[in-house]
């Protein structure tokens, strides 16, 4: 007999889920469901569905172990529904009960599928976070600027991480200033931890393989780990071998090193398989055994219980319709390059293809690559978001949407970001290879050959006057275009718009 149905979602990997803590093994039965809506509401990149299925399927293994019943549908099931509401409504019928614990999903658009089901769905928070949605709330309440720095300090405060008292450790909060060092060949890595797929897994490829073998991005060499097991080695790897460099090269950018010294933690973290707070305190200690400098702890840590918490906590606080923001009014659909055609950009075309094969890339090529030439061609975000959503391992929406409709495409008027992320070649020439062996000049701001982030800057700048031209943060770049004499700015606008043309056209570009 069966009392109550426990959910278990796809990025709810965590044996210490509050839906979980709530239930009884001997009473309560889990549901797992693999069902089309989740892996199709998005042309999620192969990859990311096979991480996403075969976590879960070691997941529901784990819990029988520990003593859990669990029913779980495959994809392939002939009598799986379409949707988690659709599942959970099946197993109640075949188990004689309407009860149902949960805890809360990161997106709107199930949160409100569950709200509406015909089912008694007792929705519990899903703490594991630092920062409450309550806290975060109450922390932004009456602020004119949700700046995540002053967040930050606070899960210090709260967390006592990298704390001396109440002082942060070394008497400075923040050591972003030194973690911009540009690209240097000689700071080449090792790959992070890869594991060999098991069976489980290999299973789990060949279904993906069948039904969305079409889709964007490779499948193999699929590497990813799929238990928490595994996600606690690849911590370790990083801890041990790239954190020390992670400050430093943060924001760099190597053509023939798609991983530099950033972690790759992020799948595992957001499916829930590693934990924030565990990830911080191996950070710390590092830091406290003298092994890692202090810029490249700090950095780390305040992705995590910075940027990460904050871009969560926003999430539910701005509300459902926060991916449908548009304040720039941009509405050109998402470049054919994006999806693996034609380029003669470099970057992009280095960005697209890493993303293609691994679907991961770094948060610079991320922002300032993809993104920053979506924001200065005028891309429509809502298409935007749904491609990062679509092609990154760790894409679930609260977290991506933040990221992509606010920090990188303005798309929320500034709540993220107090100024546009966009920038000319120069940047992308200073913190990577890229340039060199590129069909366009990083050093010709006009002209056919011209880089079009040099053209395009000009141009969003130009067009977004109203809204930017009093930015104090941009009254540098304004008094720059004033001081080009007008034949030149001219120019630049004609060929920036040639290039748009093209775009526009879908010739490659
Ligand atoms: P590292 O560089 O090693 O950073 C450590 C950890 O910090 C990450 O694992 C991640 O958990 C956290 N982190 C770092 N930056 C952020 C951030 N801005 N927001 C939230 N967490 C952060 N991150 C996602 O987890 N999922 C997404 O869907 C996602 N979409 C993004 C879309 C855009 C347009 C941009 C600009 C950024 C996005 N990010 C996203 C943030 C960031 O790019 C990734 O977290 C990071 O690249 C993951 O790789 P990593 O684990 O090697 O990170
Ligand atoms: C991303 C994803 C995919 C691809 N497939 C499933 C699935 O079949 N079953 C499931 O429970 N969850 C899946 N997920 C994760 C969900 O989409 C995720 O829980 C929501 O987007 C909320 O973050
Ligand atoms: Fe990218 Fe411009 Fe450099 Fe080419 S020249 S790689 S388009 S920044």
């Amino acid at each position: 007999m069966v009392k109550r149905l426990v959910l278990v979602l796809g990025d709810q990997l965590s044996t210490g889920l509050s839906a979980l803590r709530a239930a009884e093994p001997d009473t309560d039965l889990v549901v797992m469901a693999e069902v089309a809506d989740e892996t199709s509401y998005v042309p999620h990149h192969p990859k990311k569905i096979a991480l996403v299925l075969s976590a879960m399927r070691h997941f529901a293994e784990e819990l029988r172990q520990d003593g859990w019943q669990v029913a779980y549908t495959r994809l392939d099931d002939p009598d799986a529904s379409k949707s988690i509401v659709g599942e959970l409504m099946r197993r109640g019928q075949e188990h004689g009960t309407t009860w149902v614990i949960a805890t809360r999903p990161g997106e709107w658009r199930l949160n409100e599928a569950l709200e509406n089901a015909p089912l008694t769905v007792t929705v519990l928070p899903d703490d594991r976070f630092i920062a409450t949605l309550n806290e975060f709330s109450a922390w932004a309440e009456g602020r004119k600027e949700l700046r995540m720095e002053y967040f930050y300090r606070d899960m210090r405060r709260k967390t006592g991480l990298m704390m001396e008292g109440d002082k942060p450790a070394g008497e400075k909060w923040n050591y972003d200033h030194e973690n911009r060092k540009p690209a240097k060949a000689d700071m080449l890595r090792s790959a992070p931890m890869q594991f060999t797929p098991d069976e489980i897994t290999e299973e789990v490829l060949a279904l993906v393989d069948a039904r969305f073998g079409e889709s964007f991005g490779a499948l193999r060499p699929f590497w990813f780990a799929v238990t928490r097991t595994q996600a606690l080695r690849a911590l370790d790897h990083f801890a041990k071998n790239l954190l020390d460099g992670f400050g430093d090269t943060q924001d760099a950018m190597l053509q023939d090193d798609r991983f530099l010294h950033h972690s790759v933690l992020s799948p595992y973290l957001n499916l829930g398989l590693l934990g924030p707070l565990e990830i911080c305190q191996r950070v710390e200690e590092e830091w406290r055994a003298g092994r890692v400098p202090i810029n490249a702890a700090e950095g780390y840590i305040r992705q995590i219980i910075g940027w990460r918490e904050y871009v969560r906590g926003l999430y539910f606080h701005e509300g459902p319709d926060y991916t449908d923001r548009n304040v720039l009014g941009h509405t050109r659909d998402l470049p054919w390059m994006y999806w693996g055609g034609e380029t003669g950009m470099n970057c992009i075309s280095h960005a697209v293809a890493q993303t293609r094969d691994e679907a991961y890339a770094h948060h610079i090529q991320r922002l300032m690559v993809t993104g920053n030439f979506a924001l200065l061609a005028g891309i429509d975000p809502g298409q935007v978001h749904e491609w990062y959503l679509a092609v990154y391992a760790d894409a679930f929406e609260w977290v991506e949407a933040p990221n992509t409709v606010g920090m990188s495409q303005f798309a929320d008027g500034g709540i993220i970001a107090s100024k546009p992320y966009v920038s000319s070649g120069n940047y992308i020439n200073k913190m990577s290879d890229y340039c060199g062996g590129c069909a366009y000049s990083v050093k010709e701001k006009t002209g056919k050959t011209a880089c079009p982030f040099n053209l395009l800057y000009w141009h969003f700048l130009d067009r977004h006057r109203d809204r930017f031209g009093k930015n104090p943060r941009m009254g540098n770049m304004y008094r720059t275009w004033d001081r080009m004499d007008e034949d030149r700015r001219n120019t630049v606008l004609k060929d920036a718009e040639a290039f748009l043309a093209r775009l526009d056209a879908d010739e490659p570009v």
